[in-house]
């Protein structure tokens, strides 16, 4: 009866870590991958939305960080984090719900090596980052100038244009006269 007993106990041991393996196993995603992850020499990160995302965790060398959805703006990430010119290892993945709510991992992980070059990935006066020196950016500037938008760290050396270390309205003015060409360079 003992006896039995030892091996009822075992088979019910066994029953459980059975279904402990299994249940384990349905923790495993059939996942898709991200589509058309691109990333601009300017640092813009973009893709398209995920099925069923909620949020996008993007990490550089594995330290990561929700961030809410396509276009995300890496060099700025990278300078907030005071991170150094050089090569960083950046990733994206999709998560079914924000990560502190118990979010999963939804989809494939992206990766890719990103060569972090802040001084030369953005045009000086190009304040929006579109590549282009126009207007838009002068008055951009002119509302950091006057305190209405606060400047990220990387805003400040793309739109301090004369390099006196402050956004002025003489930045935002240069700005101007370089986009309508009265000036060709600042
Ligand atoms: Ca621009
Ligand atoms: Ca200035």
């Amino acid at each position: 009866m003992k006896r039995a007993c030892k091996r009822f106990l075992s088979l019910l041991l066994a029953f459980v870590m059975l279904f402990g393996l299994f249940g384990m196993a349905q923790t495993v995603y059939a996942m898709g991958s991200l589509q058309n992850v691109k990333i601009s020499s300017s640092g813009i990160l973009t893709w398209d939305p995920f099925p069923g995302a909620k949020v996008y965790v993007f990490s550089c060398n594995g330290a990561g960080s929700t961030i809410a959805a396509s276009p995300f703006d890496v060099n700025d990430y990278l300078a907030k984090d005071g991170k150094e010119s050089g090569k960083y290892t950046i990733a994206l993945y999709a998560v079914d719900n924000h990560i502190y709510a118990g979010g999963k991992p939804i989809s494939e992980i992206w990766a890719t090596t990103y060569n972090y070059n802040p001084s030369y990935s953005y045009k000086l006066g190009d304040v929006d980052k579109n590549g282009a020196v126009n207007t838009a950016d002068a008055l951009m500037a002119l509302k950091m100038a006057v305190g209405i938008i606060k400047p990220t760290n990387e805003q400040k050396n793309i739109t301090d244009v004369d390099k006196d270390g402050k956004i002025t309205t003489a930045d935002a003015l240069k700005i101007l006269k370089y986009a309508v060409g009265i000036i060709k360079g600042f």
